[in-house]
């Protein structure tokens, strides 16, 4: 599967406005997401798994990949082609035990130390941030700022997506940090209309690219 992540959707239910989340990802994906990642909280095992197999469904149809945050286990079980994990999940030499070669691993980094050790364990994307600060994650201590995600995107070379208060006036500044595209969740999801706020988001960021 060939991986577009120049705009890739995290999914958070609390952001839905009238609209399943089912809905709310293949609007996304019409309008031009290229990745999803489901991002549960606070649901039970059972509850994730369920969203997460129901997802699925909708990415296979459109051939998007499908990335599992935190839980390797539902990632398994629905056979989901990711995972995404943090500094504080599982390790990511365990995790690719587990999951095999095939598996999209993506890592979450806030400094240039973290995104070159994530490199070197096999990683196969980065999230960087948080790269401002977002009333959707609390736990930000310090936003990473541009000039940080262009230093850390300097020293890699996998692909990278940039997370944290990600919008369409700052994407066009966003990209040209050398990202591969925007990581987003209130932006889009919170939009009346989504389809067309990924419409736009994408235009940002493909626009973007063919100028660097
Ligand atoms: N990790 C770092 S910031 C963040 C996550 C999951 C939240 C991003 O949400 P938003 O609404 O796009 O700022
Ligand atoms: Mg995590």
């Amino acid at each position: 599967m060939n991986i577009n992540y120049n705009v890739y959707l995290v999914t958070d239910r609390s952001f839905l406005k009238n609209i399943s989340l089912k809905e709310a990802v293949e609007d996304s994906i019409k309008g031009g997401a290229g990745i999803i990642q489901i991002r549960e909280k606070d649901a039970s095992t059972r509850k994730f798994f369920d969203i997460a197999n129901e997802i699925h469904q909708i990415t296979k149809y459109y051939n998007v990949p499908l990335i599992i945050n935190d839980r390797i286990d539902i990632a398994q079980a629905i056979k989901a082609e990711g995972v995404h994990l943090g500094q504080d999940d599982m390790p990511i030499e365990y995790a690719r035990k587990i999951l095999g070669e095939d598996t999209i691993i993506g890592i979450s980094c806030g400094n240039a130390r973290e995104a070159l050790e994530a490199q070197s364990k096999g990683a196969n994307y980065l999230g960087l941030g948080a790269v401002f600060s977002t009333n959707t994650k609390k736990d930000i201590d310090i936003p990473i700022g541009l000039e940080a995600l262009k230093e850390i995107t300097s020293k890699i070379h996998i692909p990278s997506v940039a997370i944290g208060g990600v919008n369409h006036s700052n994407a066009k500044s966003v990209m040209e940090t050398g990202v591969s595209g925007v990581s987003i969740i209130s932006c889009i999801l919170g939009s009346n209309d989504i389809k067309k706020a990924t419409e736009e988001l994408k235009k940002i960021v493909t626009e973007s690219q063919f100028s660097v």
